[in-house]
């Protein structure tokens, strides 16, 4: 048997546009001045986006080598409240604890995306998780350590969505890899409950009456890295119109060293409790 010489890992250059940038070189002032531009901007709108962060030909690459996974992606689908809470007993069927919103998308494990994958550079660059740390303006970022929610890989097919949430964290780091043809883009409206409060009744009177509120929209667009701050700010994913499926990777980072899934979250997301692949 022969053994085909593999091929070398493109260098960093050749992913990110590192001309627009340049994460490589944390001294330099044009780097100082994106970091402060972006840090006023997540401080201000809550959302901090880079388009054209990865090159057009790779994230080409990318977008092919997600679709080449989507025939083993894990179909979730869950119905959930807003606060992902479980609905509330003797409250009427306005409230918020009541209503329940629909989530249906297909996910690819960390594990289970090959070695070679584009994306996987990306994930594992000490520069892209520094220059996230910076923006982020904290102290210590670290890689999710869960060996299947590290990294994941998401493809929405016609009529899939992510319903109207509050995150669990306080930040969210996608890449987007494919829009598509129609619907399918992220919607925010900012602040609508805080540290101290719910807030049942704001968050009532927009899911009765939507264009009350003033709602933000930010297309899908490939090559383009968002961060997001999504705890206090209610935010969609719109249901997905035609064939082209919107195709993203969803990054994950906390602020302590190994942080694991538990076996009922791994279950629920990834429908298994350990790395062996799905049968
Ligand atoms: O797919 C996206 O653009 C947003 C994902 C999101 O809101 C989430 O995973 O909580
Ligand atoms: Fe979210």
């Amino acid at each position: 048997m022969t053994t085909l010489p593999s091929k070398p890992a493109p260098a960093l250059g050749d992913l990110i546009d590192l001309a627009r940038y340049p994460i490589t070189d944390r001294t330099n002032p044009a780097y100082l001045a994106l970091v402060a531009r972006s840090q006023s901007l997540l401080g201000q709108e809550g959302v901090a986006i880079f388009p054209g962060f990865i090159r057009d030909e790779s994230v080409a690459a990318m977008a092919d080598q997600t679709l080449a996974l989507h025939p083993r992606m894990f179909h979730f689908r869950e119905k959930h409240t807003v606060y992902f809470k479980p609905q509330e007993e003797g409250v009427d069927p306005g409230h918020p604890l009541q209503r329940l919103m629909e989530t249906e998308k297909d996910t690819v494990a960390y594990a289970d995306i090959p070695g070679d994958n584009l994306i996987r550079q990306i994930y594992q660059s000490d520069e892209v998780l520094t220059f996230i740390r910076d923006v982020l303006n904290l102290e210590t970022l670290y890689r999710h350590a869960d060996p299947l929610a590290a990294l994941n890989l998401q493809g929405f097919t016609a009529g899939q969505q992510l319903g109207w949430h509050f995150d669990r964290s306080d930040f969210s780091v996608t890449l987007s890899l494919q829009a598509a043809a129609a619907g399918g883009d992220f919607e925010y409206v900012r602040m609508l409950r805080n540290e101290h409060d719910d807030c049942y009744d704001a968050v009532r009177q927009f899911l009765d009456e939507p264009q009350t509120q003033q709602i933000e929209v930010l297309p899908q667009v490939p090559g383009t890295l968002t961060l997001f701050r999504g705890r206090y700010s209610l935010h969609r994913v719109t249901p997905v119109q035609g064939e082209r499926l919107r195709l993203n990777a969803v990054f994950a980072y906390v602020d302590q060293p190994n942080v694991e899934f538990s076996a009922y979250a791994r279950q629920l997301f990834y429908g298994r409790t350990t790395v062996d692949p799905l049968v």
